[in-house]
């Protein structure tokens, strides 16, 4: 169960009185602004962040942009570890059927009986992949048609001549495995691409690249800017790829009512797949459920995670204005945080949460986190609840601490659960549902 009952949380808040015992550090003698966060104290109404922001002199944009106060689920939860059997899991996918398809980082894809919790079968036919850093075997999602063209879409970082390596967005069909006597294996047939992200690039860094289909079938793909100074400036170009939210259709090509059309006549184009810009390392998108709003949640630089709400066509922001410092303390852009024609984020962690996947809850089971956004953390090891009305974060809570995981990743089941991977060797699927 969640251990957020007040009775827990006063040994801890003993514990955590005095100052001195309360500052951790990260072993380089600096503050550990980012790190696990401490357990507790929890008190209700006040921020789960109590340690000073990376860069003091910022001050937040609007009333609750950032500490937003603490919640407590009431209800009592059964956290229930399906399996410990997943290699760095990264992206998943209901199939139906009872069946999960997960994407392992190194590079396989599992398929996972959701009832046992067992991975069942493996696939072949997945493309080789880059592997280590941010690289790997990333996302999966399925086709809205699924169940009749067993489509899924996914991505991966595949080598660019000898050093360099690029995002994939790619498709296939997942057939079920043929009958007979071996041990079960789905095939990945008719695997073609639908964009090869440029440039390729040394570092492997901050590909973004979480899928999500939009209400009309559209495809959106968040980019990341590859974590290297002299590219991240191209977050604000819209002749780069890099730090972008893409809508593209299921062959590739840009999305109709995308906001920047190309110029034919210029001697460089506008990339008309892009739908909005300035972005860092995006690695979460949802849509809330109750407007139909993009969402993402995006790992920002030291004391800067965000999360925003998408429009069409906007700006925002990154390198330009940002929340935090670079990871050495230096300011970006002399620690603006405000630009005109830049949109604010609407919640801001001042200590890294190292935001995965996210998803808006919309399910029955558990009545009083409908509309709640949870967004994975890895760095920060847990799975944040954000309580959300209208475009304004009014509460967080931190659940599954006690895991002591980094959490990828979070969506909810047909099941009406919410499932969760974890990013370790021996990478847990995890089943939250009422007890
Ligand atoms: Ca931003």
């Amino acid at each position: 169960m969640i251990q957020s009952r007040p009775c827990l949380l006063l040994a801890a808040s003993l514990l955590l009185a005095t100052p001195a015992l309360a500052q951790q550090t990260n072993g380089v003698g600096l503050p550990n602004r980012g790190g696990r966060a401490p357990d507790g104290p929890v008190t209700l109404g006040q921020p789960l962040q109590t340690n000073p922001p990376t860069a003091p002199d910022q001050k937040p944009a609007f009333d609750g942009q950032v500490r937003a106060p603490a919640v407590v689920t009431a209800t009592p939860i059964s956290v229930e570890v399906k399996t410990r059997a997943l290699d760095h899991p990264w992206g998943i996918a209901f199939l139906g059927e009872g069946k999960l398809l997960v994407t392992e980082k190194p590079g396989a894809m599992r398929i996972v009986d959701m009832a046992s919790g067992e991975p069942v079968a493996g696939v072949s036919g997945v493309p080789t992949v880059v592997y280590g850093g941010d690289a790997g075997l990333l996302d999966v999602v399925t086709d809205p048609d699924f169940a009749r063209n067993r489509t899924i879409y996914f991505t991966y970082v595949e080598p660019r001549g000898e050093h360099d390596s690029g995002l994939v967005i790619a498709k296939g069909r997942l057939q079920p495995p043929k009958g007979g006597n071996q041990a079960p294996m789905y095939r990945l047939e008719d695997v073609s691409v639908l964009l090869r992200v440029d440039p390729g690039l040394a570092q492997r860094a901050h590909y973004g690249s979480r899928l999500l289909f939009d209400r009309e079938g559209y495809l959106f793909v968040s980019l990341g800017e590859r974590f290297f100074y002299p590219t991240r400036g191209e977050a604000q170009s819209l002749f780069s790829w890099l730090g972008k939210v893409l809508r593209i259709d299921t062959t590739g090509k840009p999305a109709p009512g995308n906001p920047f059309d190309r110029d034919q006549d210029a001697e460089n184009h506008n990339r008309a797949e892009i739908w909005s810009y300035g972005h860092r390392n995006p690695q979460g998108l949802a849509i809330n459920p109750a407007d139909g709003k993009l969402w993402d949640a995006e790992h920002g630089p030291d004391g800067g995670d965000e999360v925003n709400r998408i429009e069409r066509g906007s700006n925002y922001g990154w390198p330009l204005v940002a929340y935090g410092t670079n990871y050495d303390r230096s300011l970006i852009s002399d620690g603006q945080t405000e630009r005109s024609g830049t949109v604010q984020p609407r919640y801001v962690w001042e200590a890294a949460i190292g935001p995965g996947g996210m998803t808006f809850y919309a399910g029955d089971l558990i009545p009083e986190w409908k509309g709640n956004l949870f967004v994975a953390a890895m760095t920060g090891q847990h799975l944040a609840r954000l309580v959300v009305q209208g475009d304004k974060i009014v509460g967080e809570e931190r659940l599954l601490q006690d895991q002591h995981q980094r959490i990828r990743h979070v969506a909810q089941g047909p099941d009406g659960a919410l499932w969760v991977v974890t990013d370790a060797a021996a990478g847990r699927l995890i089943r939250l549902t009422p007890r």
